[in-house]
């Protein structure tokens, strides 16, 4: 497969950006390669400057549920520029889409739209505190919150892709109130707590794990964690970044029945434009600046364009039948790599929740970080280079998560199957 241009584009970009690129998974050195530049996408498939096709399953990490510039999407976003790019007043617009939000997220009584998910978590964690008027949070050994300060302790995705602890630049200080604990360990939340009686603001965390691979909660997990929380004033964030609008219209929440005291948002409701929320019960989110003294603003907070693509894409999951459609097609991918992994026996365990999915190359049953820290990552470049030599975009790390998205076809899904199990046939098992 020709990827010169890719090539030269990338030795390019790294003298002018980080590692060549802006987000550092992006960087395929962990499989050890260069990244594809894309030219563009449509519908499953995404086409790189060299002119290869792949069907992808990154879909931008997980926003583009609808699938590479859908029409509607493209048309409203058009529509929208055409009137003006940006206010920093209010818009009609931003009621529509939380008004949206708040009919379909069961926690959320109030949001408040910003940029990324990352200025949603740290907000949320911001009101929290204001909130409880308490300063230490507990987080998830291997959830990710996006790169704030306090929240990059045993984070995942890049924190995890790279082998890293933590990040540098975080003076200790920072991150002196953050305590982590396994995922999937409801004991481990309660000692905590006796630890630090009173002193807790907030517990975050993802609710099903979708940075270090995918981690299903076990069953009732998430109902004991959010009673300890409620019984000692603590107040529960879900990071729903990557499953809001995901796994259930109304997002892990929905599909579990459990219901935080806040919610984070992002990827998703700005449709593959930059958008991140957060919002909760009234009762906390009237502690949001200019209502209450807890202060978070942005400039292009709203942005009438972003908001757009979130509104067009939250119209098209709200139709009938969607999410088992979506449903139908991951499950029949899962299957076939399962059957695949079996036939030629690979150590593999396969996980996966409504249209987010993983292959990890162990022989373990993955229900934490470390679980997934047991994955066999160079199984996993090997896999990685054998599905792009096959025209399969999959994210250049075991830690990242794969997604179904509702333009993938059958032929998509086939092809997919057909051609893991011809790369997993090389990898076999000696
Ligand atoms: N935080 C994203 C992965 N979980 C990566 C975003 C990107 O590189 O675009």
């Amino acid at each position: 497969m020709q990827s010169s241009r890719s090539l030269s584009a990338w030795n390019k970009s790294q003298q002018y950006i980080p590692g060549g690129v802006n987000s550092p998974v992006r960087n395929f050195s962990k499989v050890e390669g260069h990244p594809r530049f894309i030219d563009r996408g449509q519908g499953s498939k995404i086409y790189d400057i060299d002119g290869n096709e792949y069907i992808d399953y990154v879909a931008s990490w997980g926003p583009l549920v609808l699938g590479h510039a859908h029409p509607d999407v493209v048309t409203a976003i058009s529509a929208a520029a055409s009137r003006g790019t940006s206010f920093g007043a209010p818009t009609t617009l931003e009621t529509e889409l939380a008004e949206i939000v708040v009919n379909a997220v069961p926690s959320i009584e109030k949001v408040r739209l910003v940029n990324s998910g990352t200025e949603a978590t740290m907000s949320a964690i911001r009101v929290a505190r204001g909130y409880t008027g308490r300063d230490k949070i507990v987080k998830i050994d291997g959830c990710y919150h996006g790169h704030v300060d306090y929240l990059l302790a045993k984070a995942g995705s890049g924190v995890a892709t790279f082998g890293l602890s933590d990040s540098g630049g975080v003076p200790e200080d920072f991150a002196r109130n953050t305590l982590t604990i396994p995922f999937n360990d409801p004991k481990a939340l309660r000692t905590t707590v006796e630890a630090n009686q009173d002193e807790i603001a907030c517990l975050i965390l993802e609710p099903i794990m979708g940075n270090m691979g995918i981690i299903p909660p076990h069953d009732g997990y998430l109902n004991e964690i959010r009673e300890i929380t409620e019984e000692n004033g603590i107040v529960l964030i879900f990071d729903e970044v990557i499953t809001g609008f995901r796994v259930a219209y109304g997002g892990a929440q929905t599909y579990f029945d459990v219901i935080p005291d806040m919610t984070c948002l992002g990827k998703i409701i700005g449709g593959g434009l930059p958008v991140g929320a957060y919002g909760g019960k009234h009762e906390i989110m009237k502690y949001v600046a200019p209502e209450g003294d807890v202060y978070q603003a942005g400039t292009l907070s709203g942005n009438p364009l972003a908001v757009t693509a979130g509104i067009t894409t939250l119209n098209n999951l709200a139709e009938q039948g969607v999410y088992e459609k979506l449903e139908e097609k991951a499950s029949a991918l899962a299957e076939g790599l399962a059957a695949a992994t079996k036939k030629h026996n690979i150590d593999a365990w396969h996980s996966r929740v409504g249209s987010m999915l993983m292959l990890y190359f162990t022989p373990e049953t993955v229900t934490n970080a470390d679980g997934a820290r047991t994955a066999d990552t160079d199984r996993f470049r090997q896999y990685f280079w054998g599905l792009l030599e096959n025209g399969i975009y999959i994210a250049p790390s075991q830690f990242e998560a794969g997604f179904v998205s509702l333009v993938h076809t059958d032929e998509d899904i086939n092809a997919t199957v057909n051609a893991a199990s011809e790369v997993l046939s090389k990898l076999q098992n000696s």
